[in-house]
């Protein structure tokens, strides 16, 4: 079942709230009577209004109808803000149409309980589907405790994302990497291995369009060994930096580290470097809930053998390097065929001269 028309609306401007919330979720809601839209409004950043609210400002609802993308909260200890449902009570509205429950453990069905104590109609379900889609990090978020991943790379048509010699400046063309662009300025953090850092120097801020956007993601460096720059790029740029490193690191090369402003997260060493499973709750708990991996093959090859990689960006150039050229995903990889990563919900498109393969990999 595909969302109602009103519900669209509010699912639009959630989109338009995507990323500016951590590690809050990003909500739209819609107010409308008869055919006529009243309000509409998307979550402000963290202590801001909930999207309620802000649609329903500056106009008397009582007998309206509200669409919202998730349940209008219920008050919960240590909440912020005032709470959505007793905000639509006190409102008069007639009806709520919401498109799928709030998993925290405050609000998980008591949002919907204080509406219909009140007598407000109540229907959930309405673009159900659609809003867990795009809540996708929220609920890994907040269901396990550890951010979402998106894997990205951008290879060629024989799966490799440098030539033998390391030199892999471009493969895809300006339209795939300005899409890369529009995805970092959403995410809330862009992780990087040390190799990559060596090679390439990025920047890693998100320029959509080529400017610099608003929202900038935390940079997250996985360097075990302490082999990156302190003059590196990653720390010249404005935003924050996080380096995750393992006591292989030497001393002096932290404070070093340490002096650019970034932060240090240290973990153990694992057989690949870094511990991913002690480093990824750090992150969830610093309101990272999505991260938007660019590589190199070691992280990414991690990421997707410790099962991490729940969402993956491929973008394909119609170009052949050959060779011993680096393929785009290293670690151990899949022994057998039925132990490989096979997208669900796979999704094709061209993009200039390039395609994009994306999918999901988590049931979330
Ligand atoms: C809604 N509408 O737009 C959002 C909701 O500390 P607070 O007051 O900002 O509350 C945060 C919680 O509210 C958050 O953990 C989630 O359960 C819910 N988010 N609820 O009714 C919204 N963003
Ligand atoms: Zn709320």
């Amino acid at each position: 079942m595909t969302a109602s028309r009103f519900m669209k609306f509010a699912l639009d401007d959630a989109i338009g709230a995507r990323g500016r919330t951590s590690p809050n979720p990003w909500v739209g809601a819609v107010v409308v009577q008869g055919s006529q839209i009243f309000g509409r409004g998307a979550t402000e950043p963290p202590g801001g209004r909930h999207a309620e609210i802000v649609a329903l400002d500056r106009f008397d609802a009582r007998g309206m109808d509200v669409y919202t993308t998730l349940e209008p909260c219920a008050p919960f200890p240590g909440k912020r803000t005032p709470s959505c449902a007793e905000t639509l009570v006190a409102a008069g509205v007639r009806n709520v149409h919401v498109a799928m429950l709030d998993p925290h453990p405050g609000v998980s069905g008591a949002g919907v309980a204080i509406l219909r104590a009140a007598g407000i109609e109540v229907e959930v379900g309405d673009g159900a589907e659609e809003a867990r889609t795009l809540l996708r990090p929220y609920l890994k978020h907040r269901q396990l405790g550890i951010p979402y991943v998106i894997a990205k790379f951008a290879a060629s048509l024989d799966g490799k994302i440098a030539t033998a010699s390391g030199d892999s400046k471009w493969i895809t063309g300006e339209a795939a990497r300005d899409l890369g662009h529009h995805q970092r300025a959403w995410v809330d953090a862009i992780m990087v291995g040390s190799e990559t850092v060596l090679r390439d120097d990025p920047a890693l801020t998100a320029r959509p369009g080529g400017k610099l956007a608003t929202h900038q993601p935390v940079r997250v460096v996985l360097d075990s060994r302490g082999r990156v720059s302190a003059s590196a790029r990653v720390f010249r740029e404005s935003g924050k930096t996080i380096v995750a490193t393992t006591d292989d690191s030497p001393l002096d090369w932290r404070e070093r580290i340490v002096a650019t402003g970034a932060r240090l997260v240290m973990c153990e060493a694992g057989e690949r470097g870094v511990r991913m499973e002690q480093l990824m709750p750090v992150l969830a708990a610093s309101g990272i809930m999505s991260v938007w991996c660019e590589g190199g093959a070691t992280l990414l090859g991690s990421l997707f053998d410790g099962g991490y990689v729940d969402e993956v960006w491929a973008f394909i150039a119609p170009v052949i390097l050959g060779g011993a050229g680096l393929s785009a995903v290293g670690g151990e990889g899949a022994q057998i065929m039925a132990q490989a990563w096979r997208l669900r919900e796979s999704t094709i498109e061209a993009v200039g001269a390039d395609v994009l393969v994306r999918g999901f990999l988590s049931e979330i």
